[in-house]
């Protein structure tokens, strides 16, 4: 007689990995929808000089991928409404980040992306700093940005820009190739950083 823990057990029922397994597609799969809608974050710390009040930072993010062709500009855009505002952020930096590469096969020579960011409707002083456009022909990332002294060390002159503001990155697309009419267009990934401040009593 053979011993029944040496026989092979009987098929186990496969639905439950089944279901585990779509469980974790779809999972990843509004995991990348989430990435693609803005994206908040939030710090918060004492602050000495003021004593009781605290600055309270947070940051509103948002990516795009951009498909431009040859000779094409196209927008990104970020705004604000007033919310923002009513509950006592101001602006004080505005940052966007460019990347491409070459996609087309067989094509060596990188397209030239000139990008311009700009601010709308928020009022406030200029930026204390800023690089507003810039260029790149050789598929390096493009860094720009807008400054104002920080909410803590800002004389009280200071305007900051308030929401309603609409944060926009212009990108235009000139097609290099070294093969005539290989390359026609590229995919420029864009990102707009917003970082607001507040002090709170
Ligand atoms: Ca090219
Ligand atoms: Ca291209």
């Amino acid at each position: 007689m053979i011993n029944p823990l040496i026989l092979p057990s009987p098929d186990r029922d496969e639905r439950p990995f089944v279901a585990y397994v779509v469980l974790c597609l779809v999972l990843f799969v509004l995991n990348g929808v989430y990435d693609a809608t803005i994206n908040t974050t939030f710090e918060s710390q004492s602050d000495d000089k003021n004593g009781a009040t605290t600055l309270e930072n947070m940051t509103v993010s948002d990516t795009s991928l951009l498909v431009l062709q040859n000779g094409e500009t196209d927008e990104f855009e970020v705004s604000l409404d007033s919310n923002y505002s009513a509950d006592g952020w101001v602006l004080i930096r505005i940052e966007a980040l460019v990347q491409y590469s070459e996609t087309t096969a067989a094509d060596t020579a990188c397209d030239t992306v000139s990008v311009e960011l700009s601010l709308a409707n928020g009022g406030g002083d200029a930026p204390e700093n800023s690089i507003e456009s810039g260029q790149a022909n050789d598929c390096n990332d493009i860094m720009l940005w807008m400054d104002w002294p920080s909410v803590v060390d800002s004389d009280t002159d200071t305007v900051y820009p308030t929401a309603p503001l609409t944060a926009a990155l212009s990108v235009e697309l000139d097609v290099q190739s070294t093969i005539p009419f290989n390359d026609q267009d590229e995919d420029v990934q864009v990102e707009i950083v917003l970082t607001l401040s507040r002090m709170v009593a």
